[in-house]
């Protein structure tokens, strides 16, 4: 009798599993949440000369157990850049765009630069990298942008298509960063790392291998190419002051830029857009998206080791705010959106506030607000944060707020 119930529990485990996705509720209620204690980012800390050990243990912690370490065929990886056009004059004058083929282990990435004229050899100016969803062409609708050849996600035949130049354009005010003598460095992340559960057959991981269960999955894999296209910039655009490079992501590309800002300190600013579960929001709230629901809906992000704390996340040995705790003490910039509640906008609130202990043990100021500011009324500290009214995406006002950020720190 025993055995018969075993075997029919078993056969229909699959079934109850995928019960259990269907019937996902998301909680919204914060008299729901459960009881939980974060860890202590400063734990045994008392000094700033303390804290870069500790600093590496959380690095490891949060590689090995959430985002993955870099295994050793990343170790020696280079990349080497290539014009693949001339620079064309843009917006009236206001600035020039550049294309450069990027080669990375194998893969060949489109990488484009649309630099203010003001940017020259002589007087380098600022950027900020990050990369599109969609591909270079969306983000702005110059015919002579190139296609990237990668497969596309969205796309029924997965590929990219003319019909879409300049369709994230609302999303990158490309204007305004030229007007403010920025330069955006942008390129499609599927050109690293195609966003699908393929068991990492394609881009880079084709020839680098397939990740260990404690190594770098697709947000760590991109994260890294972050850092070696900060290289490129260093050695192949003299126009960029590469000590001034903000690295910016939306959504899963803002938790992509925030464990490249926390992993390679020459990024000099970081900015987190929207990034919710896996990002900037503390996982052990589980409002809206929780660990078991991204472990599940996109395996592939996150290193193996992740999926035990899935609906089990007081077992974490770390929280979200250590994850913003290693960009100390330079400078961050965490934002949510009123409508985005499945990121926990409060959850990425209170991880800045946490990780503030970190920027005032360096002797700086982290973010000067404990409570929750109003809609649209931004703090820049150290650490900026802001709610803007709105949904889930990256608007004109964000990126104001971006360029005050950092004009503030560069300066
Ligand atoms: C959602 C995912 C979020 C966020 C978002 C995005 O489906 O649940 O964690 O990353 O995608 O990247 O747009």
């Amino acid at each position: 009798m025993r055995i018969i119930w075993l075997v029919t529990l078993a056969a229909l485990s699959p079934v109850l599993l995928m019960s259990e996705e269907f019937k996902f509720e998301p909680n919204y209620d914060e008299s729901l949440i459960p009881d939980y204690t974060l860890p202590d980012v400063l734990d045994d800390v008392s000094s700033a000369e303390d804290w870069p050990a500790k600093r590496t243990e959380w690095l490891n912690l949060i590689g090995t157990q959430m985002f993955g370490v870099l295994p050793a065929s990343f170790q020696d990886v280079t990349a080497t850049a290539e014009p693949l056009s001339a620079d064309k004059s843009i917006l009236g004058g206001k600035g020039r765009l550049r294309q450069l083929t990027v080669t990375l282990a194998g893969c060949e990435l489109n990488l484009a630069l649309f630099l203010p004229s003001s940017a020259t050899t002589e007087y380098p100016a600022p950027a900020f990298l990050g990369y599109n969803f969609s591909g270079n062409h969306t983000v702005f609708p110059d015919p002579d942008i190139v296609l990237t050849e990668s497969w596309m996600r969205r796309k029924e035949d997965g590929k990219a298509s003319a019909d879409d130049r300049g369709a994230s354009a609302s999303r990158w005010s490309i204007e305004r960063m030229l007007d403010n003598g920025f330069v955006l460095a942008t390129l499609y992340y599927g050109d690293v790392d195609p966003d699908k559960d393929d068991n990492f057959q394609n881009g880079v991981h084709a020839e680098l291998g397939q990740p260990g269960p404690d190594e770098a999955a697709s947000i760590a894999t991109w994260a890294w190419a972050l850092s070696r296209l900060l290289d490129v910039i260093e050695s192949d655009v003299t126009e960029i002051d590469s000590d001034k490079v903000a690295v910016f992501g939306h959504s899963r590309l803002g938790k992509t830029s925030l464990w490249a800002g926390a992993s390679d300190e020459r990024f000099a600013l970081t900015i987190s857009n929207n990034s919710g579960c896996g990002g900037a929001a503390l996982s052990r709230r589980a409002i809206g998206e929780t660990v078991w629901k991204i472990t599940t809906a996109f395996p592939h992000w996150f290193c193996d080791n992740f999926d035990q704390y899935g609906n089990n996340e007081g077992a974490m040995p770390f929280d979200n705010h250590t994850l913003l705790a290693l960009i100390a003490p330079r400078p961050l910039y965490i934002a949510s959106a009123e409508e985005d509640r499945w990121a926990d906008p409060k959850g990425e609130f209170l991880s800045c506030v946490h990780a503030t202990h970190v920027y005032e043990l360096l002797g700086t100021e982290g973010m000067p607000a404990s409570e929750m500011p109003g809609l649209n009324e931004p703090v820049h500290g150290r650490i900026g944060y802001h709610i803007r009214t709105g949904k889930h995406n990256v608007t004109d006002y964000d990126w104001e707020q971006y360029i005050a950020f950092a004009k503030k720190h560069f300066n």
